[in-house]
């Protein structure tokens, strides 16, 4: 039977989840909302930024002159570094206190360029930027989140390239269940869930997208996103502060081959949320933990059709429409160059 024609579901190891892939359906017609792509041609400095350099922010905050990647604290964070909060706590009502901080990272001083768009060095100075933020929260913070939202689609508010950092006194859910299911399988295999994996896909080689000496982008055998990728390391390694130096310059030039693919599929700056994933910083062994990377793209046929998680995904589970091996054949098809820069 034919995975590509008959419905079926896939589990997924990480979170101990069942998708339902539909691949039969994606022919049908679609009359409802198109996303609106980004204006084709940004300038490369726009003086209403709040991101670009020497521009005010809120309050009477501006930025620096900066000419490579810079950080500053969120003016509107989600989290705060005092938890004053009396927490409510009985059978059916529970809340705890919690603190954190927030961050803004600029990747470059370039209003127009996207990561898919800066060169290999450029990239380096976002990696750089990444491992040190671990470095420098991770010992006083439980979990250190870092991620990107990119695009409109994915409520980006700036379309000037930008990523976050949300650093909290408590392990966040869906990482808590990462944590459960790898040391259940690492107890059960003595090696780790995610070093194995990657370890099974290249030798299938059917959800591979590119590879390097240090790492693989592969859609998972459970992607629920249409052309969702895992970025895994072929050393493993738990966090982003312990990733050697040989690790980090080839981790820019994955990203570089990754999201120019992502961007080359429809020919347009591809809208994703992406996000790490490592140990939690809790004090406890970390060897089941492999240091990987989400990406959720919400595209699914073009640069107007999104894919929508409604109906049976809120009510039910996941469900796909492609397969994941569809996926990966499309983004391996198209060029490394960028379409931007052939
Ligand atoms: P997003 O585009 O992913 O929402 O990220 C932009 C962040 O920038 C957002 O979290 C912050 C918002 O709080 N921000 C500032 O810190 N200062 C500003 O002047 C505007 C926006
Ligand atoms: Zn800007």
């Amino acid at each position: 039977m034919d995975p590509n024609l008959h419905p079926h579901q896939r589990w997924n190891p990480l979170l101990d989840e069942w998708v339902l892939v539909s691949p039969h359906r994606t022919e049908r017609p679609w009359q409802g909302q198109t996303e609106f792509s980004q204006p084709s041609a940004l300038p490369s400095y726009d003086a209403s930024c709040y991101l670009c350099p020497g521009n005010s922010r809120a309050g009477d905050l501006r930025n620096p002159d900066y000419s490579a990647t810079y950080v500053f604290a969120n003016d509107f964070p989600a989290l705060l570094p005092d938890s004053s909060f009396t927490a409510e706590e009985s059978d059916l009502i529970r809340s705890m206190p919690t603190s954190g901080e927030c961050r803004v990272i600029c990747f470059s001083p370039r209003h127009d360029l996207t990561m898919a768009e800066m060169s290999v060095a450029e990239i380096s100075e976002v990696v750089s930027v990444w491992v040190n933020q671990d470095r420098e929260l991770g010992p006083n913070y439980r979990w250190v989140q870092i991620f990107e939202n990119k695009g409109v689609a994915m409520g980006c508010s700036n379309p000037h390239a930008h990523g976050q950092v949300w650093a909290s006194d408590f392990v966040p859910s869906l990482v808590a269940r990462e944590d459960v299911t790898q040391r259940a399988y690492f107890e059960r295999k003595s090696s780790p869930m995610l070093s194995d994996y990657l370890a099974l896909e290249l030798v299938q080689n059917s959800r591979v997208v590119c590879e390097n000496g240090s790492w693989a982008f592969v859609v998972p055998f459970w992607a629920t996103w249409p052309y969702e990728m895992l970025l895994l390391p072929k050393q493993a390694v738990a966090r982003l502060r312990e990733l050697s130096i040989e690790q980090q310059g080839d981790l820019a030039d994955i990203l570089k081959q990754g999201l120019t693919r992502y961007d080359n599929l429809f020919e347009t700056s591809f809208p994703y949320s992406m996000g790490w994933h490592g140990a939690p910083n809790d004090g406890g062994p970390s060897e089941h933990w492999t240091l990987h990377a989400h990406f959720y793209p919400p595209l699914l046929r073009s640069e107007t059709v999104k894919k929508f998680m409604v109906g049976y995904e809120m009510l039910a589970q996941a469900q796909r429409d492609i397969t994941p091996e569809q996926a990966a054949e499309r983004l391996r098809a198209v060029s490394e160059d960028h379409y931007k820069q052939r």
